[in-house]
């Protein structure tokens, strides 16, 4: 059965559906309608069919009252949902027939969708995969964030290599996947005084009310009618255009609330240490926590339950600490409002929240939260005392405290965030690990164990194989013999390809599919930058925010060493070496100086090596610009080997690794994150590890700093590559020099420590390829052991460990 329901699912029906759109909601004439139009009428016609599922399961849910868990994200990379609606509702084939029936192309259709880019990378993809694997598996779950009018920036590349940065008006071409919801508002206050009353609580007073206006956009689960809900806080101001001002003659005045009311949604902040400390970015985090907590609380209370049951309905997942002021929120709501005691209001607030960890642990400074939010300090420090349950030295006290002494003294988001919630993870076993013997060690000694756990991050195997590679997935339904919906909903049946590994006629099949991948990723480059790419070559792809931790730097060194062998080589001996292309895409935070200095080597390295005469056969380099999801999705399936090099212990998890290998791709990596739980799924003869150890690191930092070796004793490898560049092989040296330094001087990244163990590991990575049927092999197994990394796994690890909500399917015609 192709479609599930929907109101329009047959293709006379679908046809009419979107010529209707074109004449109606467009008001445009389909005889003369462009691609861009043509799109829009096809994705209002798709979300017709999404409303009415998406109504049924909101009904559904509210008639059967389940327990529900709100997933509080500051960001969600969502990428293009076209393509992904027509697959999740079983209607691609279809809508295929009605477009090419009205003389369009639905592949071109699909791409004049702008992305959805409200995040910056790892943990606003997985937010986005969370929500398509609670809907498929039909659990009531909604998605809260804020819907930023500038999504990340757009990345430019100048001529000499530099990033430029550019505003993303994701929302100018208006966008079919949202609904307003103008009557759902919610007042926010800031600022303002916070007056002690009685009993713990107090009136909160004055200061600046802003309104949250709520935009829902529909998830559709996979092959399911269950549709669920992501909603988006838009601010406004309470009060809009002061018409007094303006009759008084200062425009400037009359639009000012309005102006700064609107500042709060109006730009996803790039994840970069510079930005901690901004009165913005506090003012986003609260809008959005205070607005999803008003939410979350009506929705109780049109149960009528008592609210000491709010637990029992409700579980609140923090995505990273940005949602923490939730907890002091929820805390003033009870206390303030429902007027509960200290130890009722406790109670419920610390069975009602989860958190995650994925790595940074910002602060925010005590004055500027104390001006800010008066009421939510104040709640902290009663935290602070009344909840004081910590025994042991002081130096202990001081570490577990909310409150970092110092000047200013600043507010550890973490620690609330850990003291607040039931249950604390990390996202893979590696990193949940490190969490417990590092970061939260005093609080697994005081609360126990059990309230530290790991959920294993995943991916949806719907974008990350079905709509990003259907050759890929075609191939596997036809081979395993059942339908692809029992393989997409179970991904641990991949397995079932493992016999097909040692079959010659599937072997070709596969290595066919990537070839044609790799077509596609040429078509793609030659598009955009106008080169062409030998696709017989090996395809290395590293691709993740840029920083240096990730290691980015490595990389492009090890692609200097490579060209600087090459050119020793006599042009004979060159003939015998891999041809390999080397794809770098990835943004840099704007105020990231060292990072952009990455990506300006990378081009400039491209520039010298894509036009050497010598090696260009043997080696290019591309920087792609404006990484985005869907460039990743033409990335990932032609890749045949893939780079997770971050320095050990730094990577939380990491989940590109996950979809590279799901698509058949291989790793070259550190054991770091998940590459460890890859490897040991995969089988370590199917990874390519290198490099030191998560125990050896500290040690290894302690020597830079005081027994510093030079790196030509180190590595000299690596000492005649930074020579090269410093002599100016990539344009002017000078300007690479403060990147060197960190590397020549305390080299905090493990640059000189890894190098040559890295380039053996590049060099074991040739001599598999140079076997092309073993490596085939080696695809076909990685990705038939891909099952645990399915979003599926994780989401059900988060639904009966953490929230204890249960699958609440919207059966048809209920
Ligand atoms: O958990 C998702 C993702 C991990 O896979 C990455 O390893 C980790 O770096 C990333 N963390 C962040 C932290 N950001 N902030 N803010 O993105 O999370």
């Amino acid at each position: 059965k192709d479609a599930i329901r929907g109101v329009a699912s047959d293709t006379p029906t679908i046809t009419k559906s979107i010529v209707n759109h074109v004449q109606t909601s467009l008001a445009r004439q389909p005889h003369n309608l462009d691609d861009l139009g043509a799109y829009q009428a096809s994705a209002l016609s798709v979300r017709d069919n999404l409303i009415v599922n998406w109504n049924e399961t909101q009904l559904h849910y509210t008639r059967k009252a389940p327990k529900r868990a709100y997933y509080l994200s500051l960001e969600f990379l969502m990428g293009r949902t076209l393509d992904n609606a027509l697959l999740n509702l079983g209607l691609k084939n279809k809508y295929n027939d009605s477009i090419t029936g009205l003389g369009f192309n639905l592949e071109d259709l699909i791409d004049k969708e702008r992305d959805a880019a409200l995040g910056n990378g790892g943990l606003g993809r997985l937010a986005a995969c969370y929500l398509d694997s609670s809907a498929s598996q039909e659990l009531p779950v909604w998605g809260y964030g804020l819907r930023y009018k500038y999504g990340i920036f757009q990345q430019l590349i100048a001529p000499d290599g530099q990033q430029l940065e550019a505003p993303d008006p994701w929302l100018d071409n208006q966008n079919p996947w949202e609904l307003p919801r103008l009557d759902v508002t919610y007042e926010v206050r800031f600022y303002g005084h916070a007056e002690r009353t009685e009993n713990g609580r107090a009136i909160w007073s004055g200061g600046q009310e802003v309104l949250a206006v709520a935009y829902d956009v529909m998830i559709p689960g996979y092959d399911t009618k269950n549709t669920n809900n992501l909603r988006l806080w838009e601010s406004k101001p309470k009060r809009g255009f002061d018409l007094n001002s303006f009759n008084a003659g200062n425009y400037e005045q009359a639009v000012e609330s309005s102006n700064s009311a609107a500042a709060i949604t109006a730009v996803l902040y790039p994840n970069d240490h510079t930005t901690f400390g901004k009165e913005l970015r506090l003012k986003q985090q609260y809008f959005w926590t205070a607005a999803s907590l008003a939410d979350i609380m009506r929705r109780f209370k049109n149960m009528e339950k008592p609210i000491s049951e709010f637990p029992d309905y409700v579980a609140i997942q923090l995505n990273d600490t940005h949602p923490t002021l939730a907890i002091p929120e929820l805390m003033r709501v009870l206390l303030d409002d429902e007027e509960l005691s200290w130890a009722e209001a406790w109670q419920i607030t610390t069975n009602t929240f989860f958190f995650t960890n994925h790595t940074v642990l910002p602060k925010w400074p005590i004055p500027l939260m104390e001006q800010l939010l008066p009421r939510h300090m104040q709640i902290i420090y009663d935290i602070v005392t009344v909840e004081k349950q910590f025994p042991g030295d002081r130096d202990r006290l001081a570490r577990m405290s909310i409150i970092e002494e110092g000047i200013p003294k600043q507010v550890r988001m973490a620690n609330l965030a850990c003291i607040g919630s039931r249950k604390v993870n990390g996202v893979a076993e590696l990193h949940s690990e490190l969490v417990r013997t590092t970061i939260m060690k005093d609080f697994v000694e005081h609360y126990g164990v059990s309230k530290f756990g790991n959920v294993t991050n995943g991916i949806t195997p719907r974008r990350w194989l079905d709509q990003c590679n259907p050759g890929l997935s075609t191939l596997i339904t036809e081979s395993l013999k059942i339908p692809k919906a029992a393989w997409l909903k179970d991904l641990y049946k991949l397995e079932g390809l493992l016999p097909f590994a040692e079959k010659a006629d599937f072997q070709k099949r596969w290595a066919a599919v990537k070839l044609s991948n790799k077509r596609r990723l040429a078509h793609y480059v030659e598009t955009t930058l106008g080169v062409s790419v030998n696709t017989a070559a090996m395809f290395d792809v590293q691709i993740k925010r840029l920083h240096e931790y990730k290691r980015q730097s490595l990389n492009i060194l090890g692609v200097i060493h490579r060209y600087l062998l090459l050119k020793t080589l006599t042009p004979a001996q060159r003939k015998k070496v891999v041809p390999k292309v080397v794809f770098f895409a990835g943004k840099a935070a704007p105020g990231y100086f060292i990072a952009k200095l990455i990506i300006r080597l990378i081009v400039n390295v491209a520039r010298v090596l894509n036009s050497d005469p010598d090696t260009k056969e043997y080696l290019t380099v591309f920087f792609l610009p404006d990484y985005s999801v869907s460039l990743a999705e033409i990335l990932i399936p032609a890749s045949d080997i893939s780079q997770h090099i971050s320095t050990a212990g730094t990577e939380a998890s990491g989940t590109s690794n996950m979809k590279f290998c799901l698509n058949g791709g291989l790793l070259v990596g550190t054991v770091d994150g998940a590459n460890i739980e890859i490897a040991e799924e995969v089988g370590e003869s199917n990874v390519f590890f290198f490099g030191h150890l998560t125990p050896a690191v500290e040690d290894l930092r302690y020597q830079h700093l005081y027994h510093p070796v030079p790196v030509e004793q180190k590595s000299p490898a690596l000492a005649a590559v930074l020579n090269e560049v410093s002599a100016g092989r990539f344009g002017d040296g000078g300007v690479y020099e403060p990147l060197l330094n960190t590397i020549r001087q305390h080299d905090y990244y493990l640059l000189t420590d890894d190098f040559d163990s890295y380039i053996r590991a590049l060099d074991m990575v040739d001599e598999a390829y140079q076997d092309r049927t073993e490596w085939i092999k080696k695809s076909i197994r990685t990705t038939a052991k891909m099952g645990k990394f399915s979003s599926d796994r994780a989401i059900q690890d988060y639904a009966q460990e953490y929230w204890n909500i249960e699958s609440t399917k919207l059966e048809n015609g209920t």
